[in-house]
């Protein structure tokens, strides 16, 4: 007979999200039994706690024997679902939930969630912005960064959880359900994990499945996909989209109005603050309807958008050399961002496109590139694929890395252009990270001193 409270958990991925679990696990009183593919050499120490813990460590590959022993398997984001073993342990019906599942059921409080194939990052950390400026406590994680999981290790207060969320997350949840929820956009992403766009965009939408009529769920108005699949939305719908009146969040003059039946006009000026560009009017209206749907005030509203620095490697302006304006959009690991990146200048645009092709088509880049683009410097693995494509309708270049781009987009720019990196593509080609790419773009942009 199993002991009560001893029930055998097996977790698999041991990155942030895995070991916060385990963590948490062992801090119950669980059995843990954790796998990663990874050996224990790769972990740098990582799991040495965990380990002495009391979990069961099985690394360097997966055994199928152990998902088929475990009561609940609980998996990190980036495990896909149709692994061999997992497979196989959901055809004999043994429970697999994800990280934000699994600690969700764990926790009761208000909740906003936030996802979107662009924008997720930056709305939700402006809603804990604005909950913070209303003097509540917010707990801003997820897909952002810190685990469910590892917040309720924390013991820290918090009054809300505001919570990015990625497919991934969205894909594992059962019985997750926000109070409010932000679908901010659906565009082609990920599609290496998803069978179609379709597939992406059903998991996308399910943020909203299990809302009910008292639950909130906020789209936006302008998105093709958004409106075109709203009618399958349970909760209570409202809209943002940029022309005035035309949503229940708008964008009149220099400032977002709200109209929510029931609820006080606010406006909110967008003066003073530093996200630039009308993907960031999106998110500052989808930020602000979250607030008022949590009851919080305009003051609270117009001090957050204000203070609310925005974050490096988001369209983010660098340097002026000679006339020539330099932007780090290196965040844009896909063709929607980089559409939105383009529309957001009327000068001449040099674009740094490249990295891991993301699988999603680039056709959508033509048109922006047709009004505004002085040439494409390919580079990286997917270089030759978006070469092929753009060249003969776009003046296109083939460079093997970002340096060697750069060097020839520097030739080719002239006083009042924008050279921008903006590579459609993940970093992982080259870089450990998007955030490396754009810091040695930077780096390039700050030795122009010796050109
Ligand atoms: N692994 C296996 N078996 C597999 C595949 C992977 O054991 O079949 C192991 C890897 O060896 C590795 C571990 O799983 O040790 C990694 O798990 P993970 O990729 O889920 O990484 P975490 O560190 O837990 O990070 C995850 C999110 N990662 C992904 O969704 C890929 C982080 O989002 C998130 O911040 C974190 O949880 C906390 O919630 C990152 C991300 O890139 C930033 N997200 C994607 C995006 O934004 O586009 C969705
Ligand atoms: P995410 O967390 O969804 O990746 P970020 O806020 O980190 O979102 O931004 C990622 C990329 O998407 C950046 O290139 C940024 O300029 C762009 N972006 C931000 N908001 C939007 C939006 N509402 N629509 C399209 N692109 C956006």
């Amino acid at each position: 007979m199993r002991q009560k409270g001893r029930k055998k958990h097996l977790v698999v991925g041991l990155g942030a999200s895995g070991r916060a679990v385990c963590e948490l696990l062992l801090s119950q009183g669980a059995r843990v039994c954790a796998t990663d593919l990874r050996a224990m050499s790769e972990f740098n120490g990582a799991l040495d706690s965990i380990e002495k813990a009391g979990a069961v460590l099985r690394l360097g590959g997966h055994s199928l024997e152990d998902f088929l022993g475990a009561e609940t398997i609980i998996v990190s984001p980036g495990i896909a679902l149709d692994i061999a073993p997992l497979a196989e342990a959901r055809s004999q019906g043994i429970e697999i939930a994800g990280e934000l599942e699994w600690a969700s059921r764990q926790v009761s409080l208000p909740t906003v969630a936030v996802t979107g194939t662009n924008g997720k990052t930056t709305t939700t950390a402006l809603i804990g912005e604005i909950v913070k400026q209303a003097g509540r406590r917010p707990f801003v994680g997820g897909n952002i960064g810190t685990p469910l999981s590892r917040w309720i290790l924390s013991k820290e207060p918090a009054d809300i959880l505001v919570l990015e969320l990625s497919s991934f997350q969205l894909d594992t949840a059962s019985t997750f359900r926000p109070d409010v929820g932000v679908l901010l956009n659906i565009t082609e992403d990920h599609l290496d994990r998803y069978q179609s766009f379709e597939a992406y965009a059903d998991s996308k939408l399910s943020i909203f499945r299990r809302q009910n009529s008292a639950d909130f769920a906020l789209i936006n108005g302008d998105d093709p996909v958004c409106r075109r699949r709203a009618g399958e939305i349970p909760g209570r719908r409202l809209s943002f989209a940029g022309s005035c009146g035309s949503a229940h969040a708008s964008i009149c003059g220099g400032a977002v109005r709200l109209s929510v039946p029931g609820k006080d006009t606010v406006e909110i000026s967008l003066e003073k603050t530093r996200l630039q560009g009308a993907h960031n009017r999106e998110n500052i209206m989808a930020a602000c309807l979250a607030a008022l749907c949590l009851d919080i005030g305009a003051a609270a509203m117009q001090a957050g958008v204000d203070a609310f620095p925005g974050f490096s490697h988001r369209v983010e302006w660098v340097r002026n050399w000679k006339g020539i304006d330099f932007y780090d959009d290196s965040k844009a690991t896909n063709v929607g961002a980089v559409v939105k990146a383009l529309e957001g200048f009327e000068r001449p645009v040099l674009l740094l496109l490249g990295g891991r092709d993301k699988l999603g088509a680039y056709e959508p880049l033509l048109a922006p590139l047709a009004a505004r683009g002085k040439g494409v410097f390919a580079f990286g693995e997917a270089g030759p694929k978006i070469y092929e494509l753009l060249r003969g309708k776009v003046p296109a270049g083939l460079y093997p890395d970002l340096a060697a781009a750069f060097c020839q987009a520097l030739r080719s720019a002239a006083p009042g252009d924008v050279v921008l990196l903006s590579p459609a593509c993940a970093s992982f080609d080259q870089y450990p990270s998007y955030a490396r790419r754009g810091d040695h773009f930077k780096e390039l942009i700050a030795g122009l001193n010796d050109f």
